[in-house]
């Protein structure tokens, strides 16, 4: 009994970690967002430990709706972009960070506030749905645990 509860323990308790068959996600993070109706960003690495696999859809509770987003050069701009999915190679990872791919919350039911969790699912084609604790850090955020000073890369500024 002892080895099962701590199977349990460990499957449910590690926070910003969740498997689900082939799927971790590891060292997830969202940028604090102050704006009611306005826009957050979450990034993560997503790790594939099986066959070629999809990320296509993503929910939240804190926003009218969760878009799957990259980044694409315009000329000299990278511009976000909407797409259906994210390719998650076999035995492979996609990472989702500033600048890059992400997970885009449109329209946020109240602020996001620094030290706060979302709750997070993500739907994978294949394996199906993964929560993830998203913990939140500042505004200006461009890695898990640490925090870009004066929020060099905001996300609405494309830059
Ligand atoms: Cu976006």
């Amino acid at each position: 009994m002892k080895s099962i509860a701590i199977a349990a323990a460990l499957f449910l308790g590690l926070a910003g970690q969740a498997v689900a068959a082939d799927i971790e996600v590891a060292n997830p993070f969202m940028r604090a967002a102050p704006m009611t109706g306005g826009t957050g960003a979450a990034f993560m690495t997503i790790h594939n430990h099986g066959a070629a696999d999809r990320l296509v859809s993503a929910q939240a509770e804190i926003s009218k709706s969760v878009e799957l987003h990259t980044h694409v050069k315009d000329g000299d701009i990278y511009r976000m972009r909407k797409v259906e999915a994210l390719a998650l190679p076999e035995h492979g990872s996609a990472e989702l960070k500033p600048g890059g791919d992400h997970i885009m919350f449109i329209g946020l039911n109240a602020p996001v506030k620094e030290g706060s969790t979302v709750a997070l699912t993500l739907t994978f084609e294949k394996a199906g749905k993964v929560v993830v604790q998203v913990p939140v850090q500042s505004p200006g955020a461009m890695a898990p645990g640490g925090a870009m000073p004066g929020g060099m890369m905001q996300h609405h500024g494309h830059n």
